[in-house]
């Protein structure tokens, strides 16, 4: 068969599994079926024995895994525990791990393991770099494409039990009647799989399709509305997970319209989807022109609303303040907010990644985040610990990451962005799982399990964060993409007159003594939003991290860095080092030929191929620019701009 990658990594073997009565299970739920058939189907081992157990509810959606010689037994509080325990046993099987004598305990870190699709009713995906959506409103719900199954087996083989199927930039219509029936044919086709259906909801919703006279949230019949609304869904699908709001950010609307505040706009809602078990993902990514440093916004506007929140409302987060950049300071209202549950969301869609050109593999900027300590209650406060349950005991917890899966054949564009979609699963099932252990993982499912592969792709993959990092924005450098389309480099962008708060130029602030954003006490004061001693540290320029230094400190041109470096020499380097990794991976990949597929081979080659040209492109724009302000010279031992 074609190797294109629509198979992504579930290459289970293709021989028959175990006969049937090498499986042991009661009942025939859809979802048990599917257990079932993925064993009869690819499973090589022992006999299995599937069991649900009661006693082991407190796992969630977990399970354990037990085993002998001649038998595993898995089990489970809820039948997909059983299903996620079958999907374990075959990811051993194709890493070559022996099942003969397993003792396993799977308990996910987080309850709702959710994506964010950012799919539009017309069928574009916004900031989407893998085709069009695989949503087929217009088919819908009569015409049903084989991918909706697909793509939910590919989620709950990683324990992905939830999604939102529109952009955050929501339309009313997505509310609409006809379009509910269009969800629920989806809701039924994934409910087997484990997984709930989300909405993204326009807040001026009721005034937009039901006509009130506004959609003020203390308005009664703008509650009457929502509640109508939420009972019609509910009708329909019985186990609907809730809304995601994105509210009084970039022009949509929202409470503060008519002088509520976020909380009054979230429990509204809550309200209304409580009786069903539902919740409400309100996002934090707030901000708007204005004298304050965006990166502050988010932390202003919500702090002061902390325990003012129904307790099924969880606060989106973005990693960083300001937006998926390659690199970014952590969010500091994780941990800010005492008394609400917080959650994460990461961009897996590389819009400031290279999109589906570049090879970043992302699992380290997960981590990064996950691992980063806040102290917000002293040491060892984690984003991880906070979102998690374990710093702060939730009724919900929840992680989520916006979604880079089209209707591209190989449903994510690049082959390699197929890991990005494995690594946020895996790691919202366990945040403890090392990015290393996950790209083995993937690289082995994927590809082939000869080292002379598996090895060097992984070092290429592992570095890929920092390479893209330093050939776009080293040293805490953000936000000098070209605009509107976020590809390319734009250093020099000014949108006069436009919103300055989109402009390069107000990021870098580069000037003839020096650059970077001073987020210092001088400056906005941003570092004052961290919990000590991190404020100390990232206020004070000898103790600042220097991958985060342009960050938070506008820094001189001839400061001398911990190597003995000008930042200027620096800069210089760190640019040509990101190319000259991209040309080594293009090495390295080209040695890979006779390890796989041609048609894999070609493609990733020719991917990195742009990559490395844009590599160039990003280090020449920055750099001759940048010089204009620093009128030093490129140090002669690197590459000169072309
Ligand atoms: O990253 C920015 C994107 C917008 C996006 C927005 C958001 C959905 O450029 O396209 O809108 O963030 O997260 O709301």
């Amino acid at each position: 068969f074609a190797e294109d990658g629509s198979q992504l990594w579930l290459r289970f073997p293709a021989k028959n599994g175990i006969s049937a009565d090498q499986i042991i299970a009661k009942g025939n739920s859809p979802t048990l079926n599917i257990a079932r058939k993925e064993l009869s189907s690819h499973w090589q081992g022992q006999t299995v024995e599937l069991r649900t157990d009661k006693s082991l509810k407190k796992l969630k959606d977990g399970y354990t895994i037990k085993s002998s010689q001649n038998k595993i037994v898995i089990s489970a509080g809820k039948e997909i525990g059983l299903l996620y325990g079958v999907y374990h046993i075959l990811r051993l099987q194709q890493n070559q791990v022996s099942t003969l004598n397993l003792n396993i305990t799977e308990k996910p870190s987080y309850d709702v393991r959710i994506l964010n699709h950012w799919d539009n009713l017309d069928g574009t995906i916004e900031r989407g770099y893998a085709g069009h959506s695989l949503w087929k409103w217009e088919d819908l719900p009569n015409i049903i494409s084989p991918r909706y199954e697909e793509y939910a087996w590919a989620n709950a083989s990683v324990g992905i039990n939830s999604v939102v199927l529109n952009n955050v930039n929501a339309s009313p219509n997505m509310l609409r009647e006809d379009y509910l029936k269009k969800v629920k044919v989806l809701a039924d086709i994934f409910r087997p799989y484990g997984i709930r259906v989300y909405l993204s909801v326009n807040f001026a919703s009721p005034k937009v399709l039901g006509g009130t006279e506004n959609s003020d949230p203390l308005n009664k019949n703008v509650q009457k509305w929502w509640k109508d609304k939420a009972s019609e869904i509910y009708k329909l699908i019985p186990d609907f997970g809730g809304f995601l709001v994105k509210a009084n950010s970039e022009g949509q609307p929202g409470p503060q319209d008519y002088g509520r505040t976020h909380a009054d706009g979230a429990n509204m809602m809550a309200d209304v989807l409580k009786p069903y078990g539902g919740i409400v993902m309100w996002r934090a990514f707030v901000y708007s022109p204005s004298k304050d440093d965006r990166a502050k916004q988010a932390y202003l506007e919500f702090v002061p609303l902390d325990g003012k929140f129904r307790d099924n409302v969880i606060i989106q987060i973005k990693n960083g303040p300001v937006d998926f950049q390659p690199r970014e300071a952590f969010n500091p209202l994780f941990g800010a907010l005492k008394k609400t549950p917080e959650m994460v969301e990461f961009q897996i869609t590389q819009e400031y990644l290279g999109q589906a050109n570049h090879l970043v593999y992302l699992a380290p900027l997960f981590k990064e985040t996950l691992e980063s300590d806040t102290y917000s209650n002293g040491e060892g406060s984690t984003i991880a610990k906070i979102t998690d349950g374990t710093l702060r005991p939730a009724k919900i917890t929840a992680i989520s990451a916006v979604a880079n899966i089209g209707e591209d054949t190989n449903w994510t564009g690049h082959h390699f962005a197929q890991a990005n979609w494995y690594a946020f699963g895996r790691l919202a099932w366990n945040h403890e799982l090392s990015a290393d252990q996950i790209a083995k993982e993937w690289i082995t499912m994927t590809f082939t399990d000869n080292e002379k592969f598996v090895n060097p792709v992984k070092e290429m993959m592992l570095t890929s964060r920092e390479t893209a990092v330093d050939y776009m924005m080293p040293l805490g450098l953000h936000h000098i993409f070209a605009g509107g389309h976020h590809y390319g480099p734009e250093p020099w962008g000014d949108y006069k007159g436009g919103r300055p708060d989109w402009s390069p130029v107000y990021y870098h602030q580069a000037d003839k003594n020096g650059v970077g954003f001073d987020r210092t006490k001088t400056g906005s004061d941003a570092v004052s939003q961290y919990f000590p001693p991190l404020n100390e540290i990232y206020g004070n320029i000898k103790t600042c991290p220097e991958n985060l230094i342009l960050w938070f400190h506008h820094v001189p041109w001839d400061y001398k860095m911990k190597d003995g470096k000008t930042l200027w020499e620096e800069l210089c380097y760190k640019y040509d080092s990101g190319v000259h990794e991209v040309r080594d991976y293009q090495k390295i990949w080209d040695q890979m030929e006779p390890y796989i597929d041609e048609q894999r081979f070609a493609e990733v080659q020719s991917k990195l191929k742009i990559q490395s040209k844009d590599a160039v492109w990003w280090k020449d724009a920055c750099l001759l620019y940048f010089q204009t302000f620093s009128q030093m010279p490129i140090p002669y031992e690197i590459e000169r701009p072309v």
